[in-house]
């Protein structure tokens, strides 16, 4: 390995991957949000709901944080979330899927991954930021959506997370899955 390899750093989440076509309906909502908003969509391939964002990570400590993650995964109970909602934040410009009701299990999962990460010794992205479920659709969209748009999908259950590599490009982030553990 070359020394640039071995000193590379990567930005890096985790993050539940919504299943083919429940992210082909979701990246459908986005363009025609887009449409009518204007801003950029995501496409189908970069649409994910964050679980934990670590930030920039050395390379090198790739296989201790997979190994943490791995027994995370053992704690995992079954879910299914059903993405209800849209919703604007106006600082950050971004339209957002998310969910009416509460789910226990995935914000219960995302705590007791963070401490898991947390004493193999990584530190968390913006550790003051509440875990808040939601999958971006839209970015800078031209005039601000209204309040109450409707979003009508069927329901994800979730069979797995990921953790991806964030690459920014002139056209937008592009996400890259490291290693995906599928759990019961
Ligand atoms: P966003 O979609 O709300 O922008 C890759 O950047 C992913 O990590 C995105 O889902 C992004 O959320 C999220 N993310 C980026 N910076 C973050 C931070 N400081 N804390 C939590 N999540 C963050």
């Amino acid at each position: 390995m070359s020394q640039g390899a071995a000193d590379e750093r990567l930005r890096l989440f985790f993050a539940l991957l919504p299943p083919p076509p429940l992210a082909a309906a979701l990246a459908g909502r986005a363009a025609e949000l887009a449409g009518e908003y204007g801003g950029r969509a995501l496409p189908a391939a970069n649409l994910h709901m964050t679980l934990l964002f670590l930030g920039d990570v050395g390379a090198a400590r790739l296989p201790v944080l997979n190994l943490a993650a791995s027994s995370a995964a053992a704690a995992w109970r079954p879910f299914t979330l059903q993405l209800d909602r849209l919703g604007y934040w106006p600082r950050q410009q971004l339209l957002w899927a998310g969910l009416q009701q509460a789910a226990p299990e995935l914000s219960d999962f995302s705590a007791y991954l963070r401490s898991t990460v947390e004493k193999a010794g990584f530190s968390i992205g913006d550790a003051g930021r509440a875990f808040f479920p939601h999958l971006t659709l839209l970015r800078k969209p031209g005039r601000t959506p209204p309040d109450g748009l409707s979003l009508t999908l069927p329901a994800w259950p979730v069979s797995g997370f990921a953790l991806l590599a964030s690459t920014r490009t002139a056209a937008g982030a592009s996400y890259r899955p490291l290693a995906v553990w599928p759990v019961p």
